[in-house]
């Protein structure tokens, strides 16, 4: 196979030996973030659509998500990276009960690399948790991932609770994550929160989203 297909292949298949060899073979055609963008996440997507109807069983899409998160730990020292930093900070959580974390901590590296401090508190946040991490750090704003349909409802109830709690006009909220919907956020979950509630669809719109609410 061609070298960026069988990298394709390498996160369908969760065949790790040979990945370093050739990503660094990648790497000398295309920019990391290229290869990320359009064969590593190619994979993932088969990957899904595989379990999805039932042709792929969990330990082997397990497999891919451990080549997928490997892979992006070989190419992120060879990414861009402004030099100016402090432009901001942002806290990441994936929800409460959603242990997805792959486009959370993509999310992480493009932000950071772009200036900003990120806090990523990890996986299954409940938002307690979420909530004393951002006062702790002093966060400018707060990114919830969620790709199970319900989190979806989970982020619905932690825009409640952010209500309650008065912090809303305090913490812009990111949303991110494959189950959620561009109207579902910016018409129901905007609706819902009293402060700023923005989707973004990938990593680069939550870099777009901070850049414009930091400005
Ligand atoms: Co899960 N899983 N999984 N899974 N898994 C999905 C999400 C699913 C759609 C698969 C399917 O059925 N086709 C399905 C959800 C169905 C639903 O809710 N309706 C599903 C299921 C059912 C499950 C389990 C329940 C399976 C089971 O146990 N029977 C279980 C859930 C456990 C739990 O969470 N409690 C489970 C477990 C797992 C693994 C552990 C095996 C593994 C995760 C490993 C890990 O993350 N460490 C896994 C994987 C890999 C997937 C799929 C195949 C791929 C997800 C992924 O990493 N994509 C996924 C299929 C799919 O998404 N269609 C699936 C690549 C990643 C880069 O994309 O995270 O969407 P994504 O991030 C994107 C954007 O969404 C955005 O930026 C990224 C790109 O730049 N983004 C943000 C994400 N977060 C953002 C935050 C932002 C901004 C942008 O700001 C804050």
């Amino acid at each position: 196979l061609p070298l960026f297909e069988r990298l394709e292949k390498r996160i369908v298949e969760g065949e790790l030996n040979g990945l370093d060899d050739d990503l660094d073979a990648a790497m000398a055609e295309k920019k990391p973030l290229e290869i990320v963008n359009e064969n590593l996440l190619a994979g993932m997507k088969v990957v899904g659509e595989l379990f999805g109807s039932g042709q792929m069983q969990l330990p082997f899409v397990l497999q891919s998500a451990e080549v997928m998160k490997t892979a992006v730990a070989h190419l992120e020292p060879h990414m861009e990276k402004t030099d100016n930093d402090g432009k901001g900070r942002l806290l990441l959580a994936t929800v409460k009960g959603d242990v997805h974390d792959i486009g959370k901590n993509l999310v992480d590296i493009i932000v950071s690399n772009n200036g900003y401090d990120v806090v990523n508190i990890g996986i299954k946040q409940p938002i307690n948790a979420i909530l004393d991490a951002a006062e702790e750090h002093r966060v400018d704003a707060i990114g919830m991932s969620g790709l199970l349909v319900k989190s979806t409802v989970i982020m619905k109830d932690n825009l409640r609770e952010m209500n309650s709690r008065g912090v809303a006009e305090k913490y812009p909220v990111l949303l991110g994550g494959a189950a959620l919907t561009r109207t579902f956020v910016e018409n129901d979950l905007d609706e819902v929160y009293e402060g700023d509630v923005r989707y973004a669809k990938d990593a680069f719109e939550g870099l777009r989203l901070m850049d414009r609410l930091m400005a």
